[in-house]
This record gives C-alpha cells, structure tokens and sequence, in this order.
C-alpha cells in the first residue's frame, strides 16, 4: 500500500493511522508545494492533493479522514482503534467530520494569520533561550559530552552562562531587535 504526502502535512494522519494499526506501506514523499509536479499522485487523485492512498490491487482513496476510516475497518477488527458498536462508530465520524468542517480551517487561518508572528516568536525565542544555557538545549550537552570524550576541557554550567551571558545574550538583543522590533 502506498501512502501520497510528506509526513509534515494532512498526510502525516494516515501515516500515522498506518503505523498504529501496524501496516505494511511504503510513503511517497511528494511535497504539498508540487502535488502537481507528481503524476504519480495525479494519477492516483486528480485534485492533486496530498494525502492520497493506492492499493496493490489498484484501489485509491483521497482525504485524510476517509483514508483513515477505511484503514481502520479494513485492518482494525483486533486492536482497540476500532469501534466496538455503530454508536462508537457513529461517534468517530461526527468527531472527524467536526474537526473537518468546523475546526481545521478557522484553526488553520488562525495559526498562519493572526498568531504567525506569535508563534515565529515563541519558536525563536525557545531555540535561543536554549541556546543560552547547556540545559536549555539537548544539542549543547550532546556537544559537551563529544568535545569531553575527545579531551577537550568543556566550560561548567556556570562557565557556560559566562560565556553565554557575553556572547549569547546581547547577539539575543539585536536579534530581538533586528526580527521581532
Ligand atoms: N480535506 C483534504 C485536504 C487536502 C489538502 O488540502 N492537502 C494539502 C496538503 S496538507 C495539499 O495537498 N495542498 C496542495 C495544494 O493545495 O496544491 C484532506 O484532509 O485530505
């Protein structure tokens, strides 16, 4: 079975579904920025939109949640992803439908309109504040550990803030400045 759609989009559900049930698949990584670039997927869904399903016995499928709720009837008798009466059924439909109608394009719209500079800030903001202390930030005791193995003497936590607080922080300023001002 094949799965259309790189695993960072709508995709990124039925690959998900696929492992939970344990399937066997293989993903084609088409980018939702050249769906059309892809006759494979075309070829499979002409509104060329991932994500998209094909069948070794040629069946095909598009939308996520129709993919997902096939997958589930057709693999999920023995796990606990399936629903146990029509009324459980009929609730993962009004919850998929839900989310579709009503939810994922206000949420959507939200997250890249009105919030995107909310989040740009908080993602940016993380990433320097992590870098501004060994334990704000995995890679740097990653690196810490690397460079002591090699015999490298490595500056303590507090040497660390030394550096960090002369180094980090005011590059931390002007970035604040230069991006977010
Ligand atoms: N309702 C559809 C939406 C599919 C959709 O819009 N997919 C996006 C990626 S998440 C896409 O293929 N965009 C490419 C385009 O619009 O050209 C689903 O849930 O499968």
């Amino acid at each position: 079975m094949k799965i259309y759609g790189i695993p960072q989009s709508r995709a990124g559900r039925c690959l998900w579904m696929a492992r939970e049930l344990g399937l066997e698949h293989e993903n084609v990584p088409v980018h939702f920025r050249a769906t059309r670039d892809s006759p494979e997927l075309v070829k499979v869904n002409p509104n060329a939109r991932i994500p998209a399903l094909e069948e070794p016995g040629g069946f095909t499928l598009h939308e996520s949640m129709a993919i997902n709720l096939y997958l589930v009837k057709k693999h999920g008798a023995a796990t606990p992803i399936a629903p146990a009466s029509l009324e459980e059924d009929a609730l993962a439909t009004q919850w998929s439908f839900w989310v579709m109608t009503e939810i994922e394009k206000p949420l959507l719209t939200l997250l890249m309109t009105t919030l995107a500079p909310t989040l740009a800030a908080i993602s940016a903001g993380s990433v320097f504040m992590g870098a501004n202390t060994y334990i704000g930030n995995a890679p740097n005791f990653m690196v810490k550990a690397i460079a002591e193995d090699r015999g490298i003497k490595m500056p303590s936590f507090f040497g660390y803030m030394l550096w960090s607080c002369g180094i980090l922080v005011p590059l931390f300023v002007v970035m604040t400045f230069v991006w977010f001002a």
